[in-house]
């Protein structure tokens, strides 16, 4: 059995507001286990493969904006169902109303920007993990 892996980042917003280690033990603190780490000033070209899915919507280019106006610190975590389990950590899309208990629910609100703050990335299935690892960590 190999343990299921994840591709965590926090984003910009995290890094400035000095949240970083804050999530990180989050994350650690439900169980999973860090197996990489690294502080990266992203590309476009890291974040128009990253983001693949996203092109053509409204927010796409803010997001890309927004990921390219700092560091971002990516991780990858592994554990049993680490990415549904990190995913409800997370909370949902929208940081003004995802859950209280969540990081984004916690830690997070709106900003009055084109494009949702919300602190943090985590892939969304296998297939995504698979592709984002190699994309943060090739
Ligand atoms: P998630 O990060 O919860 O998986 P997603 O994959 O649908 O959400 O979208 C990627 C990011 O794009 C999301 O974290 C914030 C931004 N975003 C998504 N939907 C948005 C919207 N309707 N308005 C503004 N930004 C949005
Ligand atoms: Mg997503």
């Amino acid at each position: 059995v190999s343990a299921e892996r994840t591709l965590i980042l926090v984003k910009p917003d995290g890094v400035a507001r000095g949240l970083s280690g804050t999530i990180l033990a989050r994350v650690e603190a439900k169980g999973y286990s860090l197996v990489d780490l690294k502080l990266v000033h992203a590309t476009r070209e890291i974040l128009e493969a990253h983001y693949a899915g996203h092109v053509g919507k409204p927010f796409y280019e803010p997001l890309v904006e927004f990921m390219l106006s700092g560091p971002v610190l990516a991780a990858v975590f592994e554990g049993e169902r680490v990415i549904e389990g990190f995913r409800s950590l997370a909370g949902s899309t929208e940081p003004t109303t995802a859950a209280p208990g969540t990081i984004r629910g916690d830690l997070g609100r709106d900003w009055g920007l084109k494009v949702q703050q919300n602190l943090v990335h985590g892939s969304d299935s296998p297939e995504s993990a698979e592709k984002e690892i190699s994309i943060w960590f090739s």
